[in-house]
């Protein structure tokens, strides 16, 4: 199945907390990161008061059924230190399950596509770069079309391109 990531930082290396994450999820035979989106730096969305973010997007192929596949990207947060903090708050990596094909998944400890993928320009501008004609299959309209319309756009700067 092929979906997309998304990777967030804002304590530490943010850059290499990134590279780091992705590099580590497609080093396992059974998923394979196909192409990552720019870099984008971003004001911190939700909870303002902390360092802003580094976000990137990677499309991804696996075998690995959705609940392993949070299971692992959890775990590689874990690996990498990160630490309990507030919900929103400061993190050196959030790895977060955007889409996955066509799936529409709604139990309490995963929601696909995310709960929030429609509100966050942080998400929607480096997903659109890789994805711009999917479907978002809850709401039946494109990832284009999400991004153009979404607010906080000012706020998604390009710092390296793809
Ligand atoms: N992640 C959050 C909360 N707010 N803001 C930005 N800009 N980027 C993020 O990755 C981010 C956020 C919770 O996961
Ligand atoms: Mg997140
Ligand atoms: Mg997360």
């Amino acid at each position: 199945m092929n979906g997309y990531l998304g990777f967030g930082a804002n304590l530490g290396d943010r850059k290499k907390n990134l590279a780091d994450a992705i590099n580590a999820l497609n080093a396992r035979p059974d998923l394979a990161v196909l192409r990552t989106s720019g870099v984008y730096e971003t004001e911190p969305w939700g909870l303002t008061d902390q360092p802003k973010f580094l976000n990137i997007v990677a499309e991804i192929a696996t075998s690995i059924p959705p609940a392993e596949l949070l299971e692992r990207v959890k775990k590689l947060e874990l690996d990498m230190g990160r630490e309990d903090g507030p919900r929103m708050g400061p993190r050196l990596i959030d790895i977060d399950i955007l889409l996955l094909e066509d799936l529409v998944v709604d139990e309490p400890d995963l929601i696909v596509p995310h709960a929030s993928l429609h509100l966050r320009a942080f998400v929607l501008v480096p997903l659109a770069e890789l994805a711009p004609e999917s479907v978002h299959p809850a709401l039946g309209v494109t990832v284009r079309h999400l991004a153009e319309q979404v607010d906080g756009l000012e706020g998604v700067i390009p710092l390296i391109q793809s």
